[in-house]
C-alpha cells in the first residue's frame, strides 16, 4: 500500500477543522461524535471502578458516599452526554444529506446548540474536585434525597449536576427546533415524506419527543434548584410539598427519553440490514410509521416508573396497559428487520455484526421490558439488579452497538477512507461477548433479590458479580481496537469509493467526504428508498471497490 504526501498532509489539515467553530452541518456532527466519544470513555472508566468494587462482597474498594457519586455521574454522563448527544451528531451530519439539503435549516444556532456541550460537560466533571464530591441521587436525582447537601454550601454537587443539565437540556430543545424545521422545509425536489430514508423518520420521531417532552424536565429541574439553593419548598415533603410531582415531571420526559436514545438505532438498523443483506428493506411505509407510533405511545408511559412510588391502583392498570401497547409498533420494527435479511445474500463485515449483534440484543431487552411492565413482576424485582440488566441490554447491547454499527458504516463517508475490517470484527466479538458476560448475570441477580446501588451485598451473590465485572473489563479492553483502527484509518486508510456498500441512500451519490454544499447540484427523487434494483439517481460510482 502507499501512501502520496499530498494525502497525508491533506487528511491532517481536515482533522484540524473538527477543532474550530464551524456551521457546516458535517463538521458540527462529527464534533458531535467526538466529544460523546470522549464522554463514553469517562462513562465507562466510572462503571469500571464501580465494577471493580463488585468484585467482593463488602465495600472495600470506594467509600459509600463516593459509590453514590459513581452510579450517579456514570449514569448522567452515559445518558446526557454519550447516547443522546452521539445521535444528535449522528443525525446532524446525515439527515441533510439523506434528504438532499445544503445544510440544517438554523446552521448558526446548529454550531451553537454544539458548543454549549462542551462546557456544560467540563463543568460536571469539574464537580468531583468540589470538598463533598459530585452528585449521590443516582441519574434520576430524585428529591429529597438530591437536596440533602449540608446547609451553607451554596455551590455542592448537586447544584454544579442540575445547572449542566439545564445547559444540555437547553442545547438539545435548540437542536429539535433546528432537526423539525429542516425535515420538513429542506427537503430535496421530489423528496415526499415517504421518500425519506427510515433513519430520517425515526430523527424526526425523536426530535418531535425533545420538543414535547424535555420543557417539563427542564421546568422539574428549575424547581429543584430553587428548592436546594433558595429555600422554596415545591418538593419538600416535611414542609407540604410534593416529592411525587417531581418524580412524574422527571418521568415524563426520561421515559420518552428512552426512545430518544432508541429510535436512531431502529434508524440505523433500518439503514445498515437492507445494504448488506442485498434486499430492499422489508415494509418500509410501516417502519416508517412505527417510529411516529413509538413516539406517540411513549408520551404516555411514564408511571410504570412509579408503580411502587403509592400509586394508586388504576393508574398502575392504565399505565400497565399503555406501556405493552409499545410492543406493537416496536415488534413491527423488530418483523420488518427479520424479514429483510431473510433469505438475502448476508454479507458480514463490520457494521452489519454490528446491526444484527445489536437487532437481536433488542429482542432480548425488549421481552423484559414488557416482563416489567407487568404490575405484580415490576413490584417483585423493582430496585433490583434485574432493571440494571434490563436497561443495559437496551442501552449498551442495543444502541451503543447500533452506534457502533452507524461509526463503521458511514466512516467511509465521513473521512473519505475505508477502515480495517480485522480490526472492525474483532472490535464487534471482543463488544459483544463482554456486554453479553457483563449484563446478562444482572438478571439472575436481580431475581435472587440483589439490590441496585448498593457497593456491598451478601456473599451468595458474588460468583455472577465475578462474571459481570470480567466481562465489563473486556468491554474495556474492547474499545483499544475501535480506537487504533478508527485513527490509523482515518490517518492511512485505503481511500473510500462514493458508494462502498451499495447502498441506497442520497448520501451514497455523493463524494466521499462530500463536499461543503453536499451535493454539486441538488439531487432530484423520483423514487422510493430501498429500491436495489433501480437506482434512485442518476449515481456514477468511480473505481467501487
Ligand atoms: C460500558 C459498559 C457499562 C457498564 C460496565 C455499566 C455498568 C453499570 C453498573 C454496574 C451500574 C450500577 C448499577 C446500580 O448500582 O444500580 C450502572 C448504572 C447505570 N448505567 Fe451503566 N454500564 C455501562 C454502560 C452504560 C451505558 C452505555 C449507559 C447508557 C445510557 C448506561 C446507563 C446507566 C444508568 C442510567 C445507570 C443507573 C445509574 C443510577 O442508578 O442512577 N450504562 N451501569
Ligand atoms: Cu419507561
Amino acid at each position: 500500500m502507499t501512501h502520496n504526501i499530498e494525502n497525508l498532509s491533506r487528511s491532517e489539515s481536515e482533522q484540524w477543522q473538527y477543532l474550530r467553530f464551524s456551521t457546516d452541518h458535517k463538521v458540527i456532527g462529527v464534533q458531535y461524535m467526538l466529544m460523546t466519544f470522549f464522554f463514553f470513555l469517562v462513562g465507562g472508566l466510572l462503571a469500571m471502578l464501580i465494577r471493580a468494587e463488585l468484585i467482593t462482597p463488602a465495600s472495600n474498594l470506594v467509600d459509600r458516599p463516593l459509590y453514590n457519586s459513581l452510579f450517579t455521574m456514570h449514569g448522567t454522563i452515559m445518558i446526557f452526554l454519550w447516547i443522546i448527544p452521539f445521535n444528535a451528531g449522528l443525525a446532524n451530519y446525515l439527515v441533510p444529506l439523506m434528504i438532499g439539503a445544503r445544510d440544517m435549516a438554523f446552521p448558526l444556532l446548529n454550531a451553537i446548540s454544539f458548543w454549549m456541550l462542551p462546557p456544560a460537560g467540563l463543568l460536571l466533571l469539574s464537580s468531583f474536585l468540589l470538598p463533598n464530591g459530585p452528585a449521590k441521587a443516582g441519574w434520576w436525582s430524585y428529591p429529597p434525597v438530591s437536596l440533602q447537601f449540608p446547609p451553607g454550601q451554596f455551590i455542592n454537587g448537586e447544584f454544579i449536576w442540575i445547572i449542566s443539565l439545564l445547559i444540555i437540556g437547553i442545547s438539545s430543545i435548540m437542536g429539535a427546533v433546528n432537526f423539525v424545521t429542516t425535515i420538513f422545509w429542506m427537503r430535496a425536489p421530489g423528496m415526499t415524506f415517504f421518500r425519506m430514508p427510515v433513519f430520517v423518520w425515526s430523527a424526526l420521531s425523536a426530535q418531535l419527543l425533545q420538543l414535547v417532552n424535555l420543557p417539563a424536565l427542564t421546568g422539574a429541574f428549575i424547581l429543584l434548584l430553587f428548592d436546594l439553593s433558595f429555600g422554596t419548598q415545591f418538593f419538600k415533603p416535611l414542609s407540604e410539598g410534593d416529592p411525587i410531582i417531581y418524580q412524574h415531571l422527571f418521568w415524563f420526559y426520561s421515559h420518552p427519553a428512552v426512545y430518544i436514545m432508541a429510535l436512531p438505532a431502529f434508524g440505523i438498523f433500518a439503514e445498515v440490514l437492507p445494504a448488506f443483506a442485498r434486499n430492499p428493506l422489508f415494509g418500509y411505509r410501516s417502519l416508517a410509521i412505527a417510529s411516529l407510533g413509538i413516539a406517540f405511545v411513549s408520551i404516555f408511559v411514564w408511571a410504570h416508573h412509579m408503580f411502587t412510588s403509592a400509586t394508586p391502583g388504576w393508574i398502575r392498570m392504565t399505565f400497565m396497559v399503555t406501556s405493552m401497547l409499545v410492543a406493537v409498533p416496536t415488534g413491527v420494527k423488530t418483523f420488518g428487520w427479520v424479514a429483510t435479511i431473510w433469505k438475502g445474500k448476508l454479507h458480514l463485515e463490520t457494521p452489519m455484526l454490528f446491526a444484527m449483534g445489536g437487532a437481536a440484543m433488542f429482542i432480548f431487552g425488549g421481552v423484559t421490558g414488557v416482563m416489567l411492565a407487568t404490575v405484580p413482576f415490576d413490584i417483585h424485582v423493582n430496585n433490583t439488579y434485574f432493571i440494571v440488566g434490563h436497561f443495559h441490554y437496551i442501552v449498551f447491547n442495543t444502541i451503543t452497538m447500533a452506534i457502533f454499527a452507524a461509526i463503521y458504516f458511514w466512516f467511509p463517508k465521513i473521512t473519505g477512507r475505508m477502515y480495517a475490517e480485522g480490526w472492525g470484527k474483532l472490535h464487534f466479538w471482543l463488544t459483544f461477548i463482554g456486554a453479553n458476560l457483563t449484563f446478562f448475570p444482572m438478571h439472575p441477580l436481580g431475581l435472587q433479590g440483589m439490590l441496585r446501588r448498593v457497593s456491598s451485598y451478601s456473599p451468595e451473590y458474588q460468583g455472577w458479580n465475578i462474571i459481570a465485572s470480567l466481562g465489563a473489563f473486556l468491554l474495556g479492553v474492547s474499545t483499544l481496537p475501535f480506537i487504533a483502527n478508527i485513527v490509523g484509518s482515518w490517518l492511512y486508510g485505503i481511500k473510500a469509493a462514493n458508494n462502498p456498500w451499495h447502498a441506497s441512500g442520497l448520501e451514497w451519490t455523493t463524494s466521499s467526504p462530500p463536499p461543503r454544499d453536499n451535493f454539486e447540484e441538488i439531487p432530484i427523487v423520483n423514487r422510493p428508498p430501498y429500491d436495489y434494483g433501480n437506482p434512485r439517481y442518476s449515481v456514477i460510482e468511480p473505481d467501487d471497490k
